[in-house]
Parts: C-alpha cells; sequence; structure tokens
C-alpha cells in the first residue's frame, strides 16, 4: 500500500510543477488549479464537432489557448459524448500525433486524450508528458505497460464503458463511494504495473456512465471524493447536464437546455467548486473564463493569508 498523500493540488512530479497556476500573495504564492484546455480534433464532439477537425487549425486554437493562459493543452482524436462510434487506431494517431508533435514543438505542455496505447505511446514520443485516459487504463491491456515505460503523468478517470452504450451503466449503491472504489482499483492496476503515486491524477468522470442528476450528487459532494488523497482533476466542461444553468425564460418555457457552446459561464461556476476543493486541474474549453474563475479564488485566497495571533483588517469587530 503505498503512502497518502496530503497535497492534492500537484501531482509532484518534475513536470507539474514548473507550470502550476500560482497568483501572488503577501507571504508566497497561493496556487491555483491547473487550467487543462481541450483541443479536440474530432469530427464529432459534442460541444465543438468538427471546428478544429483540420490538423492545422487545431494547432491554431491549441496556440490560441496557450495564449489566453491554459497551462495544459489536451489532444484528443476521439469524440467520447454518449453514443459516440469510435474510429480506428491508426485514424485516431492520423489525427492526434502530427498536432501534439506540433504544439510540443512550439513549448506548449500536451496530453494527449486517448484510450489507446499505440496512439498514447505515439504521442509521448513526439512530446506529450500526460497521458489522460478516460478508461483509468480500463479500454486497452498494453495502457498500463505504457504508462509505466514513459515518464508521462498519467489521468485515470472513471469509467465502465465505451460511449456508445455506457449511459446503460448507471446503476449505483452511492455515486461517490462507488466512483472511488472503482477508480481506486484503477489506480492499484496502474500501481502494480509500475505507475508511481507521484505521476497519477484521478478524475471523477463527470458525464460518463451518470445520469444529470447523479452528475449534480457527485458536485455536491466533491469534498468527499478521494481516491488515496490523489490529485484531482475536474471535467465538467460544457457537460449535459449543466444544460439547466442560466436558461432564459423562452428555454425554460419551451423545455430546452442552454446549448453546449452557451455553457462556459455555467462551468466556471464549476471551475470556481474545483478550486475550493483544491483540484489539481480544470479540463475546460473555454479558458478565460475558467482562469478568472480559479484567479478569483487564489486572490480571495490571498487576501486572507494568516495575520498575526490579534492582528484584524480595519480594527474594529470582527467580520
Ligand atoms: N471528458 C471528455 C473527454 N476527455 N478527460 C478527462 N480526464 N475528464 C473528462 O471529464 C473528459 C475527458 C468529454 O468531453 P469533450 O467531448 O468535450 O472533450
Amino acid at each position: 500500500m503505498s503512502e497518502m498523500r496530503t497535497d492534492r493540488s500537484s501531482p509532484g512530479d518534475s513536470n507539474g510543477n514548473a507550470l502550476d497556476g500560482s497568483s501572488p500573495r503577501a507571504d508566497g504564492p497561493v496556487r491555483r488549479p491547473l487550467v487543462m484546455a481541450v483541443v479536440n480534433v474530432t469530427p464529432d464532439s459534442f460541444s465543438d464537432g468538427g471546428r478544429w477537425f483540420d490538423a492545422a487549425a487545431a494547432v491554431e486554437h491549441g496556440l490560441q489557448l496557450v495564449a489566453q493562459g491554459a497551462d495544459i493543452l489536451d489532444v484528443g482524436g476521439e469524440s467520447t459524448r454518449p453514443g459516440a462510434q469510435r474510429p480506428s487506431a491508426d485514424e485516431e494517431a492520423r489525427r492526434v500525433v502530427p498536432v501534439v508533435r506540433e504544439l510540443v514543438a512550439a513549448g506548449a505542455r500536451v496530453s494527449v486524450d486517448t484510450m489507446r496505447a499505440s496512439v498514447a505511446e505515439a504521442a509521448v514520443a513526439v512530446g506529450a508528458d500526460i497521458i489522460n485516459d478516460v478508461s483509468g487504463a480500463l479500454a486497452d491491456p498494453g495502457m498500463r505497460d505504457v504508462a509505466a515505460a514513459s515518464d508521462a503523468t498519467f489521468v485515470a478517470m472513471h469509467w465502465r464503458g465505451h460511449s456508445v452504450d455506457m449511459q446503460q451503466h448507471t446503476a449505483y449503491d452511492d455515486i461517490v463511494t462507488d466512483v472511488c472504489r472503482e477508480l481506486a482499483e484503477s489506480v492499484a492496476a496502474l500501481r502494480e504495473a509500475g505507475v508511481r503515486d507521484e505521476r497519477l491524477v484521478v478524475d471523477p468522470g463527470f458525464g460518463f456512465a451518470k445520469t444529470a442528476e447523479q452528475n449534480w450528487e457527485l458536485l455536491a459532494r466533491m469534498g468527499e471524493f478521494d481516491v488515496d488523497g490523489l490529485p484531482v482533476l475536474w471535467g465538467t466542461s460544457r457537460k449535459s447536464f449543466l444544460g439547466v444553468a442560466g436558461r432564459t425564460p423562452q428555454l425554460i418555457a419551451d423545455g430546452a437546455s442552454v446549448p453546449p457552446a452557451a455553457r462556459d459561464a455555467a462551468t466556471a461556476a464549476t471551475s470556481v467548486l474545483a478550486a475550493q476543493h483544491d483540484a489539481w486541474g480544470a479540463r475546460v474549453h473555454d479558458v478565460p473564463s475558467t482562469l478568472a474563475a480559479l484567479d478569483v479564488v487564489a486572490a480571495a485566497r490571498g487576501a486572507v493569508a494568516p495575520r498575526s495571533a490579534g492582528e484584524r483588517v480595519g480594527g474594529g469587530r470582527p467580520r
């Protein structure tokens, strides 16, 4: 059994700290979660489907996200929206690897969003230093060995099956307990294969094999979410359950949801929660809104940095 980690905000690896988010305060930096920005090189992603399918457009989009303040670019070539069909491994590599190579060459920190060992290996070979596997290494038996053989940070997400039928696997006794237990099993298998804790990040998998009600409950109870104290990535961005937040009177009258591209304010609200729970990172489509949300939490924390005993801001009554 490996030791419990106490610092949940950093994976503690040689990569994780150079680009970590921080904001100034009187007696040192207040850490904020990393902003992992989504670069989907897919024709069919649910929230930005097809917009960056061309490699050159994806690279340009990635560089724009870095200019906006993204700490990490998460490059993926397989859509995981509910019901999605999988591309072949060759097709996925063809989409992803050139984009990873170019973004790394341009100086970006790049994560590869893949469930396939061959794609992860090829992406790491051209400079990706995070493997983000939404299956937690359950989908491809070769993934754990690729993870162990590389120096990459490994994000293990909670997963119960491929997108084509994942919404048929939403039976839980208790959403938080079950997600943590199942993720702990994935983590145990990764450790067994030789992946060290310093390289592990866990993710509860918002929207994956979960109903809207379960996603809201998970969000509400993230204070209980814990897998051996490992750092946590939040991936709520533009997900369907957020479609009830910020509806206009017309949408309410129509019984309709806020469309995905208009869910960034709701996403930023979840990023505030992520920061309050000392998340390692937030995976988002829109960088400025989440960066502002994370900075607000960090700046507010910085403003109440510990003072000497008895000292009060402005004197008078405690407030
Ligand atoms: N969600 C999606 C894809 N990859 N990776 C992690 N670690 N966590 C997530 O929640 C997650 C992910 C699906 O969203 P997209 O189609 O907008 O990329």
